[in-house]
């Protein structure tokens, strides 16, 4: 049986991809990290189906004792500190955990087991200050936050530990993905959330930063079907992931509010504290490498996203008015 480690098995992406690999029949393991709260609210439906164990990026020992119980075949790293503001706020933590944090899992594969297959979570962030449209895996980075830069360290060592030790590391180099599942402080569920809260008045406005970014958004659920086929290829390597379209943060909100029939306009208030020291203001990928030589495709469309996401939250939003009443 295929034995699969999942480190950020809580985030988004890690919900997706362990329902995923239970579907291929893998062993699922998930790597938590212990909190006063059990935030597992993403993976509550499959907790009788995976095994969770604790452990933290931080942790060197950790990582190389849950490698050695589990004797995984493959990891997926998905952990990091994901929030490009805080990253802003908290750089020293968020390049220990999502830059370091790849080294140490990358160390405790060298010493526990080379034979393991190894997923690295790269990010189109690193390519910032972009040189070229579309970027593909050639284009050079320019990272534009400590996020961006942590990434760009972590997705070099997976390079390097491929080169020096003949891992079979392989990088995702993925553009934004999201889903209902997203955090809700990200700019897609933000809008998303907040459109269901007003349609049910529960707020009557919603602040944004930036509303000109540009983004090529994808659906979180077509993404993690890549991270798989990329530890399934022959050989390892380096693969953007992204629909090749890119939309602005306004055109989401037109999408997302109409569904409702609603105009963006009456509601979204432009707030100088959402901007960041310095943006990102443009990103679209081009996933021909990944179709050519995985045979990877998008199946979901921008717009069937952000419908998607309004639809789950209006659900969302009703459950949870529903519950605030029962209980008074
Ligand atoms: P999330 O922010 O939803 O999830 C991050 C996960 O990392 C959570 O499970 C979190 O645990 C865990 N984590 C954070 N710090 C640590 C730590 N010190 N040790 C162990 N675990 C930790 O991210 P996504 O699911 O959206 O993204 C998955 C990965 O892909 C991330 O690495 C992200 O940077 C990268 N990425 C995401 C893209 C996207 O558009 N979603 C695009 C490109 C790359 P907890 O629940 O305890 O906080
Ligand atoms: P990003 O995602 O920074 O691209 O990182 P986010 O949704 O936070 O921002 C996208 C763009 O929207 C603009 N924006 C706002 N963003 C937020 N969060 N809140 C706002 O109110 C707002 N208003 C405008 C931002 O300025 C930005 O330009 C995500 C994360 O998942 C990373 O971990 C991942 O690596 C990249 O995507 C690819």
């Amino acid at each position: 049986m295929r034995v699969a480690l999942i480190t950020g098995i809580t985030g988004q992406d890690g919900a997706y991809l362990a329902k995923f690999l239970l579907a291929k029949g893998y062993q699922v393991h998930g790597m938590v990290r212990r909190g006063s709260t059990l935030p597992f609210e993403r993976i509550a439906d499959l907790t009788e189906k995976i095994t969770l164990h604790q452990g933290d990026l931080l942790d060197q020992m950790a990582l190389n004792r849950l490698i050695e119980r589990v004797q995984p075949s493959e990891v997926y790293n998905l952990a990091a500190q994901s929030f490009v503001p805080t990253s802003f706020d908290q750089p020293i933590l968020t390049g220990e955990v999502t830059g370091l944090g790849v080294t140490r899992i990358l160390e405790a594969i060298r010493t526990v087991d080379t034979n393991i297959r190894f997923y690295q979570a790269s990010s189109s962030e690193m390519f910032g200050k972009v040189y070229e449209e579309p970027q593909r895996e050639t284009t050079p980075f320019w990272p534009r936050s400590p996020y961006g830069v942590s990434k760009m360290y972590g997705h070099w060592m997976t390079v390097n530990y491929r080169e020096s030790y003949n891992l079979f590391a392989s990088s995702g180099i993925l553009f934004n993905h999201e889903s209902p599942l997203r955090g809700t402080e990200f700019v897609t569920r933000k809008i998303s959330y907040a459109v269901a809260k007003i349609v049910h008045g529960q707020q009557s406005e919603l602040r944004l930063g930036n509303l000109d970014a540009e983004r090529d958004w994808g659906f979180a659920g077509d993404y993690v079907e890549a991270m798989w086929l990329m530890l399934q290829a022959d050989t390892p390597d380096d693969f953007v992931v992204a629909t090749g379209q890119k939309h602005t943060v306004r055109e989401f909100c037109r999408l997302a509010f109409e569904r409702v029939n609603l105009e963006w306009e009456k509601y979204v208030v432009v707030d100088e504290r959402f901007y960041r020291p310095a943006d990102v203001n443009t990103l679209c990928g081009d996933p021909s490498k990944a179709r050519e030589e995985l045979g990877w495709e998008p199946k979901v469309s921008f717009e069937q996203l952000v419908h998607m996401m309004v639809d789950e939250d209006m659900k969302r939003v009703k459950a949870e008015i529903k519950l605030a009443e029962e209980q008074a």
